[in-house]
């Protein structure tokens, strides 16, 4: 069974009144929290619907985006780390997971350098490396000292680049199993999926590319048909879900848990 795929735990927090203050590239409207939770509960009977615990957190009103949890750790089959967001409104949201995963992992490290920021949104972990996309949330030191943690984990760490403009690597691309990811062309251009089978998200559906392998599902944004059907023809078991107000403020699917098999 997949590592990178199957998991028999996910993390999710409820969001926050404070999501209206949430932080967004450019203002398409303010989210309604109302819609959001419908979508969030949607999100979670999904991931149960594949036999998973999900823990549910309580909302954070200090932290606008705390809904977003991916970025708060990476969670490996051997431990779990701790991440420094580069947002300076989201540093504080990895100190409240900690305890957390503290009481699910046997091990958890800490990304520590004050100069370090690494958000989970930048990495994708597949079955033969950790790809780390360094961007406007991710730097050169958080990337150096986050291999430097991985390394004795048993994990090659390779550095890529997350497209200008794009919050996150994972904004544009996902793992559909052990060997195919979905991509925008504007990402995979730079080659970094070589190796990988590759399915190309259709143009003008760059917003669908955030999707996750959870199980035996892949969860995806609603509203994007030619993804969608691209993905049946592809032999994936699809659920689509609610995204319109996650995406006012950059968000999607892999961002709204911590997925893991704890040890
Ligand atoms: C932010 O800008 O940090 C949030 N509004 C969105 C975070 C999305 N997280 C993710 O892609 N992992």
């Amino acid at each position: 069974m997949s590592f990178s795929t199957h998991f028999t735990h996910a993390i999710t927090r409820r969001p926050a009144a404070s999501i209206t203050k949430g932080l967004r590239a450019v203002d398409i409207g303010t989210p309604d929290l109302g819609l959001m939770q419908a979508h969030h509960d949607a999100y979670i009977a999904t991931l149960r619907e594949t036999g998973a615990t999900v823990i549910e957190l309580p909302p954070l009103d200090a932290y606008p985006d705390s809904v977003f949890v991916e970025d708060t750790a990476l969670c490996l089959p051997q431990g779990a780390i701790i991440m420094r967001p580069g947002a300076p409104s989201r540093l504080g949201e990895a100190a409240e997971m900690a305890p957390h995963l503290r009481a699910l992992y046997g091990q958890v490290l800490e990304i520590t350098g004050p100069e370090s920021f690494v958000e989970g949104g930048d990495i994708l972990v597949t079955e033969r490396e950790i790809l780390v996309g360094r961007s406007a949330r991710t730097n050169a030191a958080g990337i150096a000292e986050l291999a430097r943690l991985t390394a004795p984990l048993g994990h090659k760490l390779r550095e890529v680049h997350t497209p200008p403009g794009v919050l996150h690597f994972k904004t544009d691309c996902s793992l559909l199993d052990a060997e195919t990811v979905l991509s925008t062309t504007r990402l995979s251009a730079s080659g970094c999926f070589q190796g990988y089978r590759l399915i190309d998200i259709p143009d003008s559906e760059e917003a669908a590319a955030n999707t996750i392998r959870f199980n035996d599902l892949v969860l995806m944004p609603q509203g994007f048909p030619k993804t969608r059907d691209r993905l049946l023809a592809a032999g994936y078991d699809i659920r689509e879900i609610g995204n319109s107000e996650c995406a006012k403020l950059d968000g999607g699917m892999s961002c709204l848990s911590l997925r893991f098999t704890p040890k």
